[in-house]
């Protein structure tokens, strides 16, 4: 420990999110403070962020900007209701947010998270097709490996066995599941989008016949499945997802917690792809996640059917947060829209994603490596798996480029990296040579 070194505080009490907590809590890793590309640790060292957090902070940490933003909404009007009252920075950040949609999605609900997120985007699925008198349209199809967060609605779309094993009992009922897209043996260490995998979008089609159309409420999928160890769609097949789904009028569901605000080098994945779906979710990069926000943007007419379809003076959708659109979340949104749009942070990501995928695909022949997978600045590198429990290697890996100054994500026996989109072309070198060394020392 260097001397700047802060004392750990009692760990006791605080039950750890998505965390081994013995094991934590016996070698505790804190970070107390961050800047740009960089976090620090307890211990005093600098450590680079190869995973923007948690694949949110798409503008790099600290900055002055925001936090001014957040600082200054603090002191003016901290909080006010968002039920039968309004304040103009809510109105002010839909406008901004909707103008990096898709043309046509420019109706936004606030939620404070991308698991509220998902399950707003179902309700207005579920309210859309009441509205237009087919009630009857009640089912959703996920996807399997699909992480949509982790309400009940979200783990029951999801298909991360893990996140639904223990509420098996209570999910969502009237859900099925497209098979997901990884096929290693087809397609390992493809570059982008893999040739391999569009007709798997045709088992939407199967699906479509067994339950009938008149039943299936819409359709969620990620465009690019991160969490679930970074999933690349495969060459036309979202398009194919989504021609079905304008065929039987089911509504597409992009969840782009991950994927908008500029990870694939456009505002939206939906962009980059070049399709349009009916309804987006948002959060994490929204405000750089400098203060919990989410968002659910969604087509014109949805908005309008479920309005027009209650008297003008009823509420029309029994739905909203505390927080729906807070103040200082909202003034923190249109700070970090700002440097999104005059640091043309998505176009930086689109113009450094070829040295991404270079420096990922350098460590093909790296030990351990069973594939390696990248789009935008996303990149995922699948290991062996350990002899020890599944992900045992990739903990490992984690952890000792961590020691040597690199902060990375795994998940299963994946390794992860979405860096801020700020990062320089020496800090991708830095965080690819740090794991081909880290590969290179382990057994
Ligand atoms: N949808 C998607 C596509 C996500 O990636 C959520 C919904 C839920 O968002 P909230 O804000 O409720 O957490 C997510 C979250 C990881 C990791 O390392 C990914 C997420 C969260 C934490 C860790 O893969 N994604």
């Amino acid at each position: 420990m260097s001397s700047n070194a802060i004392p750990l505080p009692d760990t006791d009490s605080l039950w750890m999110p998505f965390t081994a907590n013995r094991q934590f809590k016996a070698a505790p890793r804190l970070l107390v403070g961050a800047s740009g590309m960089y976090y620090t640790t307890h211990d005093g060292r600098r450590v680079l962020d190869g995973s923007a957090g948690l694949w949110c902070v798409n503008a790099g940490h600290c900055r002055p900007e925001i936090a001014e933003a957040i600082a200054r909404q603090s002191r003016e009007l901290d909080y006010a209701p968002g039920f039968q009252m309004g304040h103009p920075l809510a109105f002010e950040a839909a406008s901004r947010v909707a103008r990096l949609m898709p043309a046509g999605l420019d109706r936004i609900f606030f939620t404070n998270s991308g698991s509220e997120s998902v399950d707003t985007a179902l309700k207005i699925a579920l309210a859309y097709h009441r509205a237009r008198r087919e009630p009857q349209r009640i089912r959703f199809i996920g996807r399997e490996r699909g992480y949509h967060g982790v309400g009940f609605g979200g783990i029951s779309v999801g298909g991360i066995a893990a996140n639904r094993k223990p509420f098996t009992a209570n999910l969502m009922p009237g859900v099925d599941h497209l098979p997901h897209t990884l096929n290693i043996a087809e397609a390992a260490f493809s570059r982008g989008q893999p040739a391999w995998g569009a007709h798997l979008a045709d088992e939407l089609e199967r699906l479509v016949v067994l339950h009938d159309a008149s039943t299936i409420a819409g359709v969620i999928v990620e465009p690019l499945s991160a969490s679930a160890g970074v999933l690349v769609p495969p060459r036309g097949y979202l398009e194919r997802l989504h021609a079905i789904c304008a065929r039987h009028g089911l509504l597409l569901i992009f969840d782009e917690v991950i994927t908008a605000f500029g990870r694939l080098g456009a505002a939206t994945a939906s962009e980059y792809f070049g399709l349009t779906p009916d309804i987006i979710t948002l959060a994490k990069g929204i405000n750089n996640a400098a203060i919990p926000l989410g968002a659910v943007a969604v087509k014109r007419v949805i908005y309008d059917t479920v309005i027009d379809a209650a008297n003008p003076d009823s509420i029309e959708l029994f739905h909203g947060y505390t927080y729906s659109a807070h103040p200082v979340a909202a003034a923190a949104t249109l700070a970090a829209l700002d440097i999104y749009q005059r640091e043309r942070l998505f176009e930086r990501a689109n113009s450094l994603s070829p040295k991404f995928e270079q420096a990922a695909h350098a460590l093909r022949n790296a030990p351990h490596v069973r594939d390696i997978r990248n789009l935008g600045l996303v990149a995922g590198i699948e290991l062996e798996p350990g002899p020890g429990r599944p992900g045992s290697r990739a903990y490992e890996v984690f952890l000792r480029c961590l020691e040597r100054g690199v902060l990375i994500r795994y998940t299963g026996d994946t390794l992860a990296f979405s860096p801020p989109l700020i990062v320089e072309p020496a800090q991708i070198e830095q965080i690819f040579d740090t794991v081909a060394e880290t590969l290179q020392s382990i057994g």
